[in-house]
């Protein structure tokens, strides 16, 4: 699973990618033309360290979200700012980085700052591409049904005249409530618009507490399915980075910020991909595994090994907070807390799974 990092020329994309995943990429507008960077940023998660100082194991594994720093093309006129369609279809979900911060040495590209008149142009153009290929699409299948009948065929045309029809009313394929034959029908299309969607705002330094996303001019972007939104300061979010943790904390409580933003963007990545994390614990490892939300028991056995997924016999499930509570799973296994689970059980967010399997 990737999430791509995109936006506008000199919004904050690689300063950005580089705090979520340790990266030294160079930054500024001679930094990162044309090529674009891999990069692991792993989830903070206070239930694995707590399960960690519990276990004291030599070694503590969290989940992790994958972004890729996708750099703008050169346009028509040379300038750097077209999308990088090709890169961005073959993405997870994205993360659109908007310019909300004053910096006279770097320009915006469109010589003034409008975050969402940026977002509005980037989904437009999502739109239009989306719409040229459900269009190319449905002359083709309309050639073809002509001289067969084909209830496949018949099945992808009456999903496609759904996206066609919500695209052309200006909607996001995001917003519209798809099944699940309607979305593995369409899933080989890689549209842009259907991609979960995480706006975050690159705010200047002196609006770092203010909720941003509450002016008005946001009114239309809230609430709406598979959008997330968040507010960071790259500058002071690198500041911080280069703090020791002590000095880091007492300037967020200076400026009033209660949460690191990184972690949240994070947090936020990992959520809109829909995953969840269980985890396994033990004096070697303590754990957090990604799984989309859903998976069943012996699936997930076969995230960890295909030979726990092909000998599965019984996962013994416990939330966290329970094991926590007890001190052990023996302790668990005792008060009863501990339960035994088939293939069919649906991993819950949180819990801790010991899989018992026989090859
Ligand atoms: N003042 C201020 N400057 C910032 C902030 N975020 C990024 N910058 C500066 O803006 C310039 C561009 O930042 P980058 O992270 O390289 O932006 P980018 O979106 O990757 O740019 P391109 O890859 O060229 O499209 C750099 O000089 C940064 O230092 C911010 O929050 N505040
Ligand atoms: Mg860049």
């Amino acid at each position: 699973m990737e999430i791509g990092i995109l936006g506008r020329a000199a919004s904050g994309k690689t300063s950005l990618f580089n705090l979520l995943t340790g990266s030294r990429e160079a930054t500024g507008p001679a930094g990162g033309r044309g090529r674009s960077h891999l990069g692991v940023a792993t989830v903070p998660d206070q239930r694995l360290i707590r399960l960690s100082s519990l276990f004291e194991p030599r070694k503590t594994t969290p989940a992790t979200v994958r972004y890729v720093d996708v750099p703008s093309l050169p346009d028509a006129h040379g300038r750097e700012d077209a999308l990088n369609l090709a890169e961005l279809r073959t993405m997870d979900a994205l993360m659109v980085v908007l310019r909300a911060f004053v910096n006279d040495e770097v320009p915006h590209p469109s010589g003034s700052l409008d975050p969402v008149r940026d977002l509005s142009h980037l989904e437009e153009e999502f739109l239009l591409q989306d719409q040229m290929v459900v269009e190319r699409r449905l002359a083709r299948l309309e050639k073809d049904l002509a001289k067969r009948k084909d209830p496949d065929l018949a099945a992808e045309q009456k999903t496609l005249q759904r996206c066609l029809a919500v695209l052309e009313d200006g909607r996001p394929l995001r917003t519209e409530p798809l099944d699940e034959n309607e979305l593995k029908r369409l899933r080989g299309f890689t549209f842009l618009s259907l991609k979960p969607l995480l706006v975050v705002v690159n705010v200047d330094e002196a609006r770092v507490g203010d909720d941003v996303l509450a002016e008005p001019q946001w009114d239309d972007w809230r609430g709406r399915p598979a959008t997330a939104f968040t507010t960071v300061c790259a500058t002071l979010e690198g500041e911080l980075a280069e703090l020791e943790d002590a000095d880091a904390v007492e300037l967020m409580a200076e400026l009033g910020i209660a949460d690191s933003a990184l972690d949240r963007v994070i947090r936020e990545s990992y959520h809109l991909l829909g995953l969840v994390s269980f985890f396994t614990v033990g004096e070697d490892e303590c754990r957090a595994w990604s799984i989309p939300d859903g998976t069943v028991a012996v699936d997930a056995a076969g995230i960890i090994h295909t030979d726990i997924q092909r000998g599965f016999i019984r996962a013994e499930v416990v939330p966290w907070e329970e094991l926590l509570d007890a001190g052990s799973m023996a302790t668990c296994r005792q008060r009863g807390t501990l339960r035994l689970e088939g293939k069919t059980y649906v991993i819950r967010d949180g819990d801790v799974a010991h899989f018992r399997f026989a090859v």
